[in-house]
């Protein structure tokens, strides 16, 4: 039995997918010596809806100066936390008295949009080589990580917030409690704090279990963000479903009865209990449903490998660290990792130390088959290699199963 990081209630997991390594930690040789693993077990928690991570390994592990994610590597992702920003700017009618906070601005995707109207911002955030990325774009960042007394500090030092901003943020984060009060205490009477994550539903729905890694502690729905929400004198007002990360949902939080509730967040929680996530046996097929996943693609790489193709990687995701030491895909069935981040390049992937190299060389290696890692991107990758793809070359995904393009 373990206890929930929300309600303290006890609960059972209902996967286990094992030793996992830091999932963004691409290596070098000799720091895969002493390279770290995890227990990596999920549970639901019946109580207050909670999908999480048993075991979460320490935070100073996975964001520090070297964190290998930058989030701008994406064009569609520019693009849409430009379109994020506007929408603030207009809901929250923002000017130059205004102060926007980001928790988890990385290399300042989201916040550039507000520096270039002159809306005051800041960022948080613990990764110092992402945030030096942010600073020179001239946005200023507190290298540090986002809980409750810092945003005593910056409701302090700073004004308080007409909008609080996180992405792909707030499901990393095991210290919820600390995170919802500081909320209450950084955020204006009028004030909203809006993010996104990864949506509990789609990835139950399409088997995306690859967003389950180290960092990703939590899965959230509206049912359980409307549980914490509630127990800090908060209030879920206003849901939007996002195509991003293979299917995400924008939760928006104000001071309890500041602002109407949507219609959007009602008839959310209704599907939801109707799909029945807020019961246990939505969950009992997950772990058959991943291994079904595991078969196909095992079999057709070890039948591309017997039949002579070549087979590399696109995207060194830290989703595909959970796929590759689940499934044991080794650099004997995919030869290597093609990515545009310089950090992750010439390095080794965590656990299955598959090679990680330089994107620059992908069409020059001249591959039968690519296994797209980044699949949540698909539509933007596809779409840039079409040219070199052609007829003869092929396409594997396997979310929600696997599949030959
Ligand atoms: O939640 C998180 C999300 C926002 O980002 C973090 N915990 C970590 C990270 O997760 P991820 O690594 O699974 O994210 P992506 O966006 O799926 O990673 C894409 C990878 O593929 C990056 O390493 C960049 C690379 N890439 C590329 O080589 N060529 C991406 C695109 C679009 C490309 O054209
Ligand atoms: N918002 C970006 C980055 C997501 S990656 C995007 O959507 O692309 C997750 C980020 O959260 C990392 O940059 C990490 O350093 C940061 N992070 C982790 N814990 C945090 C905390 N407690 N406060 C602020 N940022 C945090």
């Amino acid at each position: 039995m373990n206890k929930c990081l929300i309600c303290n209630n006890n609960f059972n997991p209902f996967v286990d997918f094992g030793n996992m390594p830091i999932a963004n930690a691409f290596s070098t040789k000799k720091e895969l010596e002493n390279e770290y693993f995890f227990s990596m077990k999920v549970g639901f928690c019946e109580n207050c809806n909670m999908v999480q991570l048993l075991e979460q390994p320490d935070r100073e592990k996975m964001f520090h100066d070297n964190y290998a994610f930058f989030s701008s590597t994406s064009n569609y992702m520019i693009s849409h936390f430009q379109k994020f920003a506007n929408s603030v700017t207009k809901l929250q009618s923002l000017d130059q008295k205004s102060f926007v906070v980001e928790i988890g601005s990385n290399d300042g995707i989201m916040l550039q949009n507000f520096v270039s109207d002159k809306i005051p911002c800041l960022g948080i955030e613990p990764s110092k080589n992402v945030a030096d990325v942010a600073r020179k774009k001239g946005i200023e960042v507190i290298t540090d990580f986002f809980d409750e007394s810092l945003a005593a500090r910056i409701s302090k030092n700073y004004q308080k917030a007409d909008a609080i901003l996180s992405a792909n943020v707030m499901c990393h984060i095991p210290y919820m409690h600390s995170i919802y009060e500081g909320v209450k205490t950084l955020l204006n009477n009028e004030g909203v704090f809006i993010f996104e994550d990864p949506y509990l539903g789609e990835v139950i729905e399409k088997t995306s279990f690859d967003q389950i890694y180290d960092e990703h502690v939590f899965l959230f729905s509206a049912l359980s963000i409307s549980y914490i929400a509630n127990m800090h004198d908060l209030e879920l007002i206003h849901v939007e479903h996002q195509i991003t990360h293979g299917g995400s949902m924008r939760f928006t939080i104000a001071h309890k009865g500041a602002k109407n509730i949507s219609q959007d967040v009602i008839d959310l929680i209704k599907r939801e209990k109707e799909i029945g996530l807020d019961k246990n046996h939505a969950y009992l097929n997950f772990t058959d449903s991943v291994n079904k996943i595991k078969n196909d693609l095992i079999e057709l790489l070890k039948n591309l490998k017997k039949n002579g193709k070549k087979v590399v990687a696109y995207g060194a995701t830290s989703k595909s660290t959970t796929v590759t030491n689940y499934f044991g895909i080794t650099p004997d069935l995919v030869e290597c990792i093609y990515d545009t981040t310089p950090i992750k390049q010439n390095k080794y992937s965590p656990g299955a130390h598959i090679p990680v190299l330089p994107y620059d060389q992908f069409r020059d290696s001249n591959p039968d088959y690519v296994l797209l890692f980044a699949w949540n991107h698909s539509e933007e990758i596809m779409k840039k290699e079409i040219d070199f793809m052609g007829d003869q070359r092929h396409w594997i995904t396997y979310i929600p199963n696997v599949k030959v393009i």
